[in-house]
């Protein structure tokens, strides 16, 4: 805290404070009547829903800036201790509904657009998602980025302005298919593009050693230079005025121009050369499994790092006359390898630029950088050949040599000449293509290694990380992963989250989640038990006719609504819930009329993207569409059984998928998915899981007991020993007679699917999907007798969002806090 002396100064510096926008309906309206007219350019008497989004969403904006400004204002004045969170990968989703409830403005926007004629819920639907990543690597970002903000911490987000965010998944006869997703081009209103905030980023060219002050310098002469701008996203808190930033950077040719190359020949094709600057943000990588040796994804790496650590430093200098404090000041958090290079980028600008001596740049180097992994699988873990770094960032190469040799010689002290030990651990790897292992990078530099989750950071210390664990025990931690409240329930779920607030007596649990457990004291009040019923009901009634517009089927709100939403993976297993549901169809064929009568009705719903350089993933999605078709048009079925894939899965759609969940697949092979989140938000809404017991379900069982949940298949530490058996694992005849049905062309096209049904059988199936199938199908009974019984169900359910409280972000974020980033809230006093 500060003085009254201090307070009364600071509220001077800002009395202006809360005289700018008001937030009545009256003044929002006038607002929005402004920015129709003279923002979006229609006229105020006529605008159409998307421009009153447009309108609104510009109206909203004003109030972020407004608020972002006191909030940056505020820090530098305070000058604490600040978090800078790199990642390459943000899925952000949508931003209206979030900003005017973490704003607390819903209730005066709706009653605003109400008067002229528009419709809140409506002008929210027009807005488009911003899909800048791949998956739950992506979406723990910006659900940390929330938690931030609404705990007041001073942190900032850095990440790239892709222009093609992850592509549009299209499905024509049952293929997915991949269309660009040019999100920008309807504008982005959430974004502030700030032309004056801008770096070189330089690539190639060679190393000069030079004179400088006295100094024995390196100096980079770089072979192109590009300029990145700032473009950035204000995020708010909920219940505070506290809005950070996430601050995302786009690549635009650089404004010196080099008169040679102008002057001597084709202007028109200098001028277009230097426009080609702009691809290195133009586009994200599809590709969620493993790292291929791109240059451009390179590229694309060093460019948001550069630029991001040159406006650290910056910023930094402009409060500060040496570097000594400089870890005192900031924390930079690297979200997996993707940003690594920021750590030779902090030695070459100190080294070479600031000039600071090696000793003590690398002394602040392994004081501010921690990382966090989010993948089980060595094969995961990002390389980049010697020979593209070498010619991309010469400068950068030399230092991770010196950095390694360093390494390197610390090793042989501690453990003598291991020689394999000595190659297994060097940053460097000697092999065909010469790399360097940006694992080993990290490992060596930063001071905390986190996993995701418990069983995922044994993992790390036990395999993947074996040596380094045994060289430095204390850096290795983990912080089982969060989402956070107010997107996958405050915004997502409106009907349950005042049901929430009302059986607790207060709303207070949006910002303090421990207070949900609350529920668990009204379990059995039947009055709850009906009102939770209902809003579920009225939450699958959405969902049924989201599904009947997009793909034409029809699904009844008394079926169970059984859901496994996630990128499409090997590991994740839809294979194994798509032979269960062909299992399942088979069971109700062969049942007379009476046993039908016991059958509980289901839907099940998939949805994913597959990468798609994925083959065998995109055979999945084939499958999933064959067997729906069969399934769905089977009048023998009826309303017993129904499989839907929902296209284009992302943060919208889950935000519409996840509240009108009965049951929810979590099924990787034991040992594979590092946490998983889509778990957590789906308990959070009261949907019940069906799963392996992998990743973060693992802490979910303790808090709210296997007895609320279907479990099953291997454990973790059975699986290599069931793998080293091969053919000699047993089988269930229930899994040979399903994988011989698709083998047969009972769902058509037996050729194109022959590759997956031989990837289950005969020395196949790495995934023990054989192994597991018997136990599945135990747990889905379960699944099946558990609905009967609705108000055990509803128990259930309600037990579920009670016991969800360990798995918010804001507990994920807090324990960074304290433990690896030792940063303190510094909230705007407004
Ligand atoms: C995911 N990883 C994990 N990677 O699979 C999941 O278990 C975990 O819950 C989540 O991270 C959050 O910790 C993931 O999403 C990617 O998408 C990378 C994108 C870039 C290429 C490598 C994979």
């Amino acid at each position: 805290g500060f003085g009254e002396g201090e307070k009364a100064k600071v509220e001077r510096m800002f009395g202006l404070m809360d005289g700018f926008l008001k937030n009545d309906p009256v003044s929002l309206q006038k607002d929005i009547l402004d920015h129709v007219e003279y923002t979006v350019g229609r006229s105020r008497f006529s605008f159409d829903d998307f421009e009153a989004y447009q309108a609104l969403s510009h109206s909203v904006r004003d109030r972020l800036i407004e608020r972002w400004h006191d909030t940056q204002q505020y820090f530098k004045r305070k000058d604490p201790k600040r978090l800078y969170y790199l990642s390459l990968e943000f899925l952000m989703g949508r931003s209206l509904s979030n900003s005017v409830i973490n704003l607390g403005i819903k209730d005066q926007c709706a009653d605003a657009l109400n008067q002229l004629g528009f419709e809140f819920e409506v002008l929210a639907e027009q807005e488009g998602d911003a899909a800048l990543g791949n998956g739950g690597l992506a979406r723990l970002a910006a659900c940390q980025m929330d938690s931030l903000a609404t705990m007041d911490f001073p942190a900032w987000g850095y990440g790239l302005r892709y222009q093609y965010g992850l592509f549009r998944q299209v499905i024509l006869d049952g293929f997915q298919h991949e269309q660009p997703d040019y999100w920008l081009n309807f504008g982005n209103p959430w974004e502030i593009e700030h032309l004056r905030i801008s770096y070189a980023v330089k690539f190639y060219g060679t190393v000069e050693e030079k004179q400088l002050d006295g100094h024995h310098c390196k100096v980079w002469v770089p072979g192109e230079t590009v300029e990145a701008v700032a473009y950035d996203n204000p995020i708010p808190g909920y219940g505070t005025r506290n809005t950070t930033n996430l601050r995302l950077w786009a690549a635009k040719p650089n404004g010196h121009y080099d008169l040679e190359s102008f002057d001597t020949g084709d202007y028109i094709n200098a001028v277009i050369n230097r426009q080609r600057a702009e691809t290195i943000s133009s586009i994200l990588y599809p590709d969620d499994r493993s790292y291929q040796g791109k240059e451009l994804r390179l590229k694309q790496q060093y460019f948001f790092v550069s630029a991001s650590v040159q406006d650290i430093i910056r910023r930094f200098k402009d409060s500060h006359r040496n570097f000594d404090q400089f870890p005192e000041k900031v924390a930079l958090q690297l979200n997996d390898t993707h940003p690594s290079l920021a750590i030779p980028e902090v030695m070459r600008i100190l080294v070479d630029e600031e000039l600071v001596n090696w000793h003590n740049a690398w002394d602040i180097v392994r004081k501010i950088f921690s990382f966090t992994v989010h993948t089980v699988v060595p094969g995961g873990l990002e390389k980049i050949p010697v020979d593209l770094l070498s010619s991309l960032l010469p400068r950068h190469l030399q230092i991770i040599y010196d950095i390694n040799f360093s390494f390197v010689e610390e090793l042989k002290k501690r453990f003598g000449l291991d020689y394999d030990r000595l190659s297994r651990m060097s940053i460097v790897e000697e092999g065909a293509v010469k790399s360097i292992r940006m694992a080993n990078l990290s490992l060596v530099c930063c001071h905390a290694i986190d996993g995701v989750s418990r069983i995922h950071s044994d993992i790390l210390k036990t395999r993947v990380f074996k040596d380094f664990f045994e060289l430095w025990p204390q850096k290795f931690q983990y912080k089982t992963n969060g989402v956070s409240q107010r997107r996958w329930i405050v915004v997502s779920n409106p009907g349950l989250c005042a049901l929430i607030s009302k059986w607790l007596g207060t709303d207070a649990w949006i910002r303090d989640i421990d207070l949900i457990m609350g529920l668990r004291d009204h379990v059995e009040d039947a009055e709850l038990q009906q009102q939770w019923k209902m809003v579920r009901r009225v939450n699958k009634i959405r969902l049924a006719e989201y599904i009947e517009a997009m793909i034409g089927v029809k699904i009844s709100p008394d079926a169970m609504f059984d859901v496994q939403i996630k990128r499409i993976h090997e590991y994740k297993r839809q294979l194994l819930n798509i032979l269960g549901i062909i299992h399942r169809y088979d069971c109700i064929k062969n049942m007379n009329k009476s046993d039908r009568r016991n059958v509980v009705p289901r839907v099940c719903i998939i949805g994913g993207k597959a990468a798609p350089g994925y083959e065998i993933a995109k055979k999945i999605i084939k499958l999933c569409h064959a067997v729906g078709e069969t399934i769905n048009n089977d009048p023998d079925i009826g309303g017993l059984l129904k499989l839907v894939f929902i296209p284009d899965y992302n943060v919208s759609v889950a935000e519409l998928v996840i509240p009108g969940s009965d049951l929810s697949q979590h099924i990787s092979t034991a040992g594979h998915e590092a946490s998983g989140t889509g778990n957590m938000k789906l308990l959070m809404n009261g949907c019940l899981l069906l799963a392996t017991v992998d990743g973060s379900t693992i802490e979910i069982i303790e808090e709210i007991g296997k007895e609320n949940m279907f479990l099953f298949g291997a454990k973790a530490h059975e699986v290599a020993t069931l793998r080293a058996k091969g053919q000699a694992r047993k089988v269930p005849l229930q899994f040979s007679r399903v994988v011989r049905k698709i083998r047969d062309g009972y769902f058509g096209s037996e050729v194109y699917f022959k590759s997956l049904c031989d990837s289950l059988e005969g020395s196949g199936d790495f995934y023990l999907l054989g192994n597991d199938f018997a136990s599945y199908l135990e747990a889905q009974a379960e699944a099946d007798k558990a609905f009967v019984d609705q108000e055990r169900w509803t128990k259930m359910s309600i037990l579920c969002t009670a016991g969800s409280g360990r798995f918010s972000s804001d507990r994920t974020v807090g324990e960074y806090a304290e433990k690896t980033w030792r940063i303190e809230p510094c909230r705007c006093p407004f």
